[in-house]
């Protein structure tokens, strides 16, 4: 239904439901807002933005207010300019606003630039000195309550966007303050480092540490581009400032994360402390030193030269999965088919990949779906993943919605934080998966409302809750439980991790898949099933057969592309005693100490190029910031040396991405 209405005489439609200020922005119209955000729920509290409605005997607040037919609407009256000044004086004369010792001053603070908007430039009222404090507990941030308007935008992003529900607001009137949990110090509370708060924030009340003073809105630059700490593919906006990263934040407009980061796509990044490879190194009488490429490209190709189709046994070839799409197709081109190794990987072995990516091949179809089944499910089943720890988003999405009634059941034999949040958590033994989703799938399929058929013909009878008890140690009540919520549920969703794809063994997720088929979570048009992956990287490396396990036998070579990624001590003892190494990389590591020649290349924030992510979405990448000068591209150097091996590289990444199929519908 549209509703019919004017705002400053303007014919407007807008949808039942739309709020005046967003009918007013459609329409063109701007209201000036503090407390209201586009990502959060309307709360109404600071009354900047109010209108006047015809009929109505005050002045109304436009955030809150929903559109009627015949609504008449004036967003700029005399008496609304008054009502707003009035509002701003207060608002500046409670607490301690001294603009110009303030990081936000000079155009990023939304209360300062209210305040020129309405063409102020002093406060007629005095200020309250009362001094608040300043909560410098916390790592990442710091929280000035002289600065705060009480907007509560951070509360309702902390509740709403991450689920964490950290902050709230204690006391009333004038004696209300911001709180973290029962009002600790913020550095001690249930924050979880996510920024999400600092921000929403509008003013200088909560601000990062390290971009702080370092730039004004009018000095920086934005770069859209895609975070690279997992698979989700979260979309960031890099803040540079003379090539200099100051600050990442959520991309307001990015489909998978819609503003919202964790604190590893946020902050961790911002703490490098390894040191850069800033030139070519070449191994010389024993030791590394600093080289030209010309003479490095020429160590490493009189190297490789000989090996090339050496019943593919020369060189050992591993890629990190957090290179771009180009990158990994290039390197793959390189070794496999050019050079024709035969143990050509990835750094991630297929281990959150080949499983899923092997039942798709068996289907001949993808059978997984999109990340909106963790954000739309009215009950979620977790199994084999920790997504508190790793894909937090994925956590937020899930932790987010448990307020609103949404059902939980994790599947964990060990420790793993999202237990404590479960509704059911279940336990159960090592390797007894399969027959708790046998015992699941017995249970659900005596019940009325049982949705689909499963794929695999398998006698249930032997999987009635008292024997897959014995076998799983999970008491038959739960699992008569959980068999109900799941089958009672209208729209279950299904997400699994390295604890179901590790073991590489189909059964486990094919159960898991009739399990979902049986209670309507997966048919041929719809799927409420996905997986995590690993590194922003694994499904395109999945689909370019990076997905080996990386065996060094008696290779002559070996070429480690990791980039910026860490190289463990595993897979360094894992490569040691290969005759010769070849390290293309970001930063110095135990992996280029132990290399023959060390090729310097873009760490994640100079690349450009792309990242499928763990539901199939094709992203770019752009560069933020411009890489030191010897450093190369990966792929500016695989090409290098593959011209220098009489080969040229076929630029077709993206048809070649759909050569195998892939668990996930590719989003290309
Ligand atoms: N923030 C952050 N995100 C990350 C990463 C990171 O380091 N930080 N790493 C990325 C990478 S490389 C990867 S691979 C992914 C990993 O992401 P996930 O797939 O979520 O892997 P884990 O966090 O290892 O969680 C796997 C869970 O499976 C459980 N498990 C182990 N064996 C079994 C079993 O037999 N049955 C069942 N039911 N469960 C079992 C383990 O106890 C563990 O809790 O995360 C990626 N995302
Ligand atoms: N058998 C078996 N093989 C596997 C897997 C498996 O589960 N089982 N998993 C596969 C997968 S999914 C992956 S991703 C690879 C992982 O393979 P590796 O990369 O070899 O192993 P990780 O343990 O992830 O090693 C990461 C290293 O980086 C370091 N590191 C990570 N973050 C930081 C940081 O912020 N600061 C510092 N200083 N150090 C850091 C860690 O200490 C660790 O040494 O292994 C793959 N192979
Ligand atoms: S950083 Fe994240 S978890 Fe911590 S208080 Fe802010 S929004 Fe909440
Ligand atoms: S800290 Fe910022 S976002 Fe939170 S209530 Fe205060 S002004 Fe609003
Ligand atoms: S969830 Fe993953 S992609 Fe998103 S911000 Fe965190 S590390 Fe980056
Ligand atoms: S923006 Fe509407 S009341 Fe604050
Ligand atoms: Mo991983």
């Amino acid at each position: 239904m549209t509703v019919k209405l004017t705002i400053n005489g303007k014919d407007i439609e807008a949808p039942e439901g739309t709020t005046v200020l967003q009918a007013a922005e459609m329409a063109g119209i701007s209201i000036p807002r503090l407390c209201d955000h586009p990502h959060l729920t309307p709360y109404g509290g600071c009354r900047l933005c109010v209108v006047e409605v015809a009929g109505a005997p005050t002045l109304q607040p436009s955030c809150t207010l929903p559109v009627t037919q015949g609504m008449v609407v004036q967003t700029d009256t005399p008496k609304i300019a008054e009502a707003r000044k009035l509002l701003l004086t207060l608002l500046f004369s409670e607490r301690n606003h001294f603009c110009m010792y303030c990081q936000m001053s000079g155009g990023d603070c939304e209360l300062q630039n209210a305040a020129y908007g309405e063409d102020m430039t002093h406060w007629p009222l005095q200020p309250n000195w009362q001094p608040y404090p300043v909560d410098a507990s916390h790592k990442h941030f710091v929280l000035d309550h002289n600065r705060c308007i009480l907007c509560r935008r951070c509360v309702r992003a902390c509740g709403e966007l991450v689920g964490n529900f950290t902050l709230g607001v204690q006391e009333r009137g004038p004696a209300s303050i911001l709180v973290a949990d029962l009002d600790v110090p913020l550095g001690q509370s249930t924050c979880i480092s996510c920024g999400t708060c600092v921000q929403v924030c509008p003013t200088g009340a909560l601000i990062d540490r390290l971009s702080a003073y370092r730039g004004r809105e009018t000095e920086i630059q934005h770069i859209k581009s895609i975070c690279a700490g997992c698979s989700l593919g979260c979309g960031i906006d890099l803040v540079v400032r003379d090539n200099h990263l100051l600050r990442i934040d959520g991309d307001w407009d990015a489909p998978v994360n819609e503003g919202v980061l964790c604190q590893k796509g946020r902050f961790l990044p911002l703490q490098e402390e390894r040191e850069r490879i800033l030139t070519p190194l070449v191994r010389k009488a024993g030791t590394l030193k600093a080289a030209t490429w010309i003479e490095a490209l020429d160590r490493v190709t009189d190297k490789l030269k000989p090996l090339i189709g050496q019943n593919g046994r020369g060189v050992a070839a591993l890629a990190s999965t957090r290179l771009s799409v180009e990158a990994l197709h290039s390197f793959k081109q390189l070794f496999a088919e050019k050079i024709g190794s035969e143990m050509v990987t990835s750094i991630e072995e297929g281990v959150t990949t080949a499983l899923p990516g092997r039942v798709a091949q068996e289907l001949g179809r993808s059978f997984e779906g999109n990340l909106s089944a963790l954000k739309t499910a009215d009950c979620v089943f977790a199994i084999g993943t920790d997504l508190i720890d790793s894909h937090q988003l994925a956590g937020f999405f899930i932790k987010r919605n448990l307020p609103k009634g949404i059902k939980l059941i994790v599947v964990d034999p060990n420790d793993n934080d999202l237990h404590e949040l479960a509704d059911f958590s279940l336990r159960p033994k090592k390797g007894s998966d399969y027959d708790l989703l046998l015992g699941l799938m017995a249970e659900t399929g005596q019940m009325e409302v049982k949705r689909g058929e499963p794929a695999q013909p398998v006698d249930l009878s032997k999987y009635r809750p008292g024997e897959v008890s014995r076998t799983t140690g999970i008491p038959a009540e739960m699992i008569r439980a959980v068999a109900q919520l799941l089958a009672s549920a209208k729209s279950p969703a299904f997400v699994y991790g390295k604890g179901v794809t590790r073991g590489g063994f189909p059964i486990v997720l094919l159960a898991l898949l009739d399990l979902a088929r049986l209670v309507g979570a997966l048919d041929a048009e719809h799927s409420m099933i996905l997986s995590v992956k690993g590194e922003a990287n694994s499904l395109a490396a999945y689909q370019y057969g990076l997905d080996k396990t990386f065996e060094i036998k008696d290779q002559g070579v070996v070429y480690l592309a990791l980039g910026d990624d860490y190289a463990s001590a595993r897979l360094v003892r894992r490569v040691e005693r290969v005759p010769f190494k070849i390290v293309q990389a970001s930063y110095v590591s135990p992996a280029t100490a132990i290399a023959d020649v060390v090729l310097p290349v873009e760490m994640w924030a100079e690349e450009e190029g792309h990242y499928l992510n763990l539901e199939g979405r094709l992203q770019e990448v752009h560069r933020g910031l411009t890489p030191p000068e010897e450093v190369r591209s990966h792929v500016d150097i695989l090409e290098a040396i593959a011209a220098q091996l009489d080969f040229s590289l076929d630029p077709g990444w993206r048809n070649e991405l759909e050569k195998r199929v892939p668990p996930n519908a590719l989003m290309v």
